[in-house]
């Protein structure tokens, strides 16, 4: 238990005081009126009286010390469930219960009642909310800095199997119990309108911004409990309101209706996330989004800098930005906008401030998800800022003239400005030519985008382009949901693995401990049962905890290749209904995805899956052994049960596309073994825990660029491989759409005729392979214990606890101040 965190301040009977008032005085409840969710808006309500207080205090002392802190920009915060994962921070989590019982309260039921608040759509999301985690945890000073979206990521259902998306509003009617509004902090956010020159009372040339219209921004700050100290770090959203009178021009034409309209609009600029994960849509509301949180989040760091008593000059000091993926790019020509115009500092003293505060990480090499904005859209909602773009690009035009005289090719290629009949702005040129440090999230990815991504960037600012592999937080992704294991661990290396994970490595020396074997074992056969229960419980699926537990959950997108997942459970499927000689363990494969609401394809494959799953799980001749299970609404608190309850982590992309995966490192850390390609963190986790502790397969990023430069051809593999014929061919029938033969078939259609993009068909032969070694190994209990436990000792250089130290020590140069 944490000791040196909030628990000392913990007074019981004032506690139960504060949720009874809640209770009544907030809630409008009774202890007799009140339901489950009352009880837990109250006590949400209460423990966040207690996080408020101490995040004024570190605000305070922060300020104070002139501390440097990093400024977190996302666009996504996907933070999950705050009230039990807080609860263990503030070392409240017995105490909390206690009380809590006493009023005849169950916790658990309580925590059950909090709704995911999704604010984000993946693994960019959820690493933005794992590094708060680490930042509170180390009391590295930080604010985080994202948008307060009405509506989260949408709900997910199947009807006929078919994906139905439904609307989130995560904070219900009552509004979300840990926010806290901030009024004081509210700023004013211009937008459209045009630009003028004019002579300042110096008789300078000047130029500034004439609005055409403004919105509020309103902070709602939700706290980040540093794990077992006393720090508390905002996680400030920017929600947008429209303030009277707001269009500017429309109102002094008098046109007051018209003027109002614009203010309804504005108002719907933070209503919802975009739901599109490593795919770019260009869509104006998005660069609108995109401006306003970093016009209100740039003020908001200026207002505090300077609240601290400094000087502009010092802000690079005092102040490091960092810029998750290009979504806040817009924030450097807003600081340069503020510096030039406000500050009134020239262009190079403006430059060099801008330039030492961003930084920039890179989270994808996908051409489809590289933002580009046009610049007929950017000069009209941000005319002022579009002219900074063009000066930057001119000046880095001539750095480049310099370095490759005469050479119009290289210019072509990294101009901020992509030329032709629309001219578009290239947001991760601009990112790398205004930052002092880029960073990709994993030692393969980070290669990549000095190789081929960036080499001319690389030689041209050499140093600027490094490596920060991800991590993830052990206090949500082992301590809060696996509790089994986490006392396994405590008991063998001490309690304090949690803020110190290079302890679990202690685990090791008992891999080979038959009783200890035993123990952890049986930990992870309740993690099943828990899993199983939940799904007999919400889809009425029975399943046997024997079976091996085989589980791929992440977004639904081609690259990720869940289809090759599926081609291998219908070559499962055929072989146990055609082939008498073919034995397996016992097998359910469990899937957990979203597809973006406009990607037909992954949406097929969605359909496919529930139809395969249909017809596996009702098929009295498959004797059991078979069980396809996806899961609905996949989200952050599912993903808690499922991710201690695997045997097998599917990690299998296309050698070169997955930047670095999160959900890998969750998976080994809670015992599951990988099958996985030579793919973003893959090659590092297989460095950590050895050969023989992962199942690698498939082709290398070399071989996969040879492969296409040579000519893929997906027929060649179908024409030579009878089960994978077996398999596609099974998509053409009416096997699993009875009576409507075909609808299935755009999957297959994809693969051989579109060109299978992502190399399906080339690496399913060796996938079939691996997966028959995994079926032989898990049959020997005891080797696969060992392998399980060296997986979970062997992790610790996946905490985001390293990750953010690497920010700190080699990028933002921080130190921790504690409180
Ligand atoms: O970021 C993901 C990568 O695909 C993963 O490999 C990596 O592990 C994580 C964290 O670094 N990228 C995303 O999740 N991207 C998005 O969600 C996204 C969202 C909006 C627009 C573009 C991409």
């Amino acid at each position: 238990m944490p000791k040196n965190g909030q628990t000392q301040q913990f007074n019981k009977a004032a506690f139960k005081a504060a949720v009874e008032k809640h209770l009544t005085t907030t809630y409008a409840a009774t202890d007799d009126t009140a339901t489950t969710r009352s009880w837990y808006l109250a006590m949400g309500k209460a423990l966040a009286e207690i996080s408020t207080g101490n995040l004024l205090a570190t605000e305070k002392n922060l300020a104070e010390q002139k501390a440097r802190s990093v400024n977190y920009l996302s666009l996504e915060f996907l933070i999950g469930r705050l009230t039990g994962n807080n609860l263990i921070s503030m070392g409240l989590y017995e105490n909390v219960a206690e009380a809590m019982e006493e009023m005849g309260q169950n916790l658990t039921d309580l925590l059950e009642e909090e709704r995911d608040p999704a604010l984000g759509n993946g693994g960019l999301g959820r690493l933005a909310a794992c590094f708060m985690d680490s930042l509170a945890a180390q009391e590295y000073p930080a604010v985080g800095y994202g948008l307060h979206y009405e509506y989260g990521l949408f709900r997910q259902s199947f009807v006929d199997g078919r994906q139905v998306e439904a609307p989130d509003a995560w904070r219900g009617i009552e509004g979300y119990p840990w926010e806290v509004l901030r009024p004081e902090l509210a700023q004013e956010v211009s937008l459209y309108g045009h630009v003028e020159a004019y002579t300042d009372e110096n008789g300078v040339e000047c130029r500034r911004w004439v609005p055409g219209m403004t919105v509020e921004g309103v902070a709602w700050d939700l706290p980040i409990v540093g794990y077992d100290n006393k720090s508390v770090y905002p996680l400030r959203l920017w929600e947008c309101r429209s303030n009277a009178p707001f269009n500017l021009a429309r109102f002094n034409d008098g046109d007051y209706v018209g003027a109002q309209y614009s203010a309804l609009e504005a108002g719907n600029v933070t209503k919802v996330l975009y739901p599109n994960d490593n795919h770019d849509q260009g869509k104006a509301l998005r660069l609108m989004q995109q401006y306003f949180h970093c016009a209100c989040s740039v003020a908001d760091i200026l207002r505090r800098h300077e609240a601290a008593g400094n000087t502009i000059e010092s802000l690079a000091e005092l102040e490091t930005i960092q810029l998750n993926d290009t979504h806040p790019t817009i924030a450097i020509p807003e600081l340069m906008r503020i510096l030039l115009d406000e500050y009134k500092l020239g262009w190079d003293k403006a430059w060099e401030i801008s330039s030492k505060t961003f930084a920039y990480t890179n989270h994808t090499l996908l051409p489809e998800a590289l933002e580009t904005w046009s610049e007929a859209l950017i000069q009209q909602m941000l005319p002022r800022h579009m002219e900074i773009i063009f000066e930057i690009n001119h000046r880095f035009m001539k750095l480049v003239e310099q370095t490759w005289p005469g050479n119009n090719e290289v210019k072509r290629k990294l101009s901020i400005i992509q030329e032709g009949p629309h001219r578009m702005v290239r947001m991760a040129n601009l990112c790398v030519v205004s930052t002092y440090a880029v960073n990709g999230v994993a030692a393969l990815h980070s290669e990549l985008v000095k190789r081929d991504l960036f080499p001319e960037f690389n030689e041209l600012f050499p140093g600027r382009l490094t490596n920060v592999t991800n991590g993830v937080t052990p206090r949500r992704w082992i301590k809060y949901c696996n509790p089994g294991l986490s006392a396994l661990i405590s008991e063998k290396v001490g309690n304090d693995w949690p803020a110190n994970l290079e302890k679990i490595a202690g685990l090791e020396k008992f891999a080979d401990d038959a009783a200890f074997q035993k123990r952890y074992m049986a930990v992870k056969k309740e993690n099943k049962q828990r899993l199983a229960d939940w799904v007999e419980e919400n889809m009425g699926i029975e399943l046997d905890t024997d079976a091996i537990f085989d589980i791929q959950i992440k977004r639904l997108h081609e690259y990720k290749r869940q289809h090759l997942n599926l081609l291998h459970i219908l070559a499962l499927y055929h072989r146990l209904l055609n082939d008498p000689t073919f034995d397996m363990h016992p097998r359910v494969f469990f899937f957990g995805a979203k597809a973006a609401p406009g990607y037909a394809l992954a949406k097929d494959i969605i359909f496919a899956i529930n139809k395969v799953a249909e017809k596996v799980n009702n098929d009295p001749r498959l004797g059991g052994k078979l069980k396809v299970v996806f899961i609905p609404d996949y989200r952050v608190s599912l993903a808690e049960i499922l991710f201690p309850a695997a045997d097998v982590s599917e990690q299998i992309s296309t050698a070169g596309k997955e930047a670095s995966g999160t959900g890998n490192m969750k998976f080994a850390m809670n015992g599951a073994l990988t099958i996985g390609t030579m793919d973003g963190a893959n090659v590092e986790m297989r460095e950590e825990v050895g050969d023989e502790n992962i199942f690698i397969f498939g082709l290398l990023v070399d071989e996969v660029q040879k492969l296409k430069e040579e000519g893929y051809d997906p027929y060649r593999y179908y024409h030579a491989d009878s089960l994978l014929r077996a398999a596609l061919d099974l998509l053409e029938t009416d096997e699993f759409t009875p009576g409507n033969p075909g609808q299935l078939a755009a999957i297959r259609h994809n693969l051989l005729d579109g060109g299978d993009p992502y190399l399906v068909l080339a690496d399913f032969a060796d996938y079939v392979k691996t997966h028959e070694k995994i079926d032989a190994e898990y049959r020997d209990q005891k080797t696969w214990a060992r392998k399980a436990i060296l997986n979970t000792a062997l992790m610790s250089k996946f905490s985001s606890d390293r990750s953010i130290r690497d920010y700190a020590n080699n990028i933002w140069k921080l130190e921790p101040v504690s409180l």
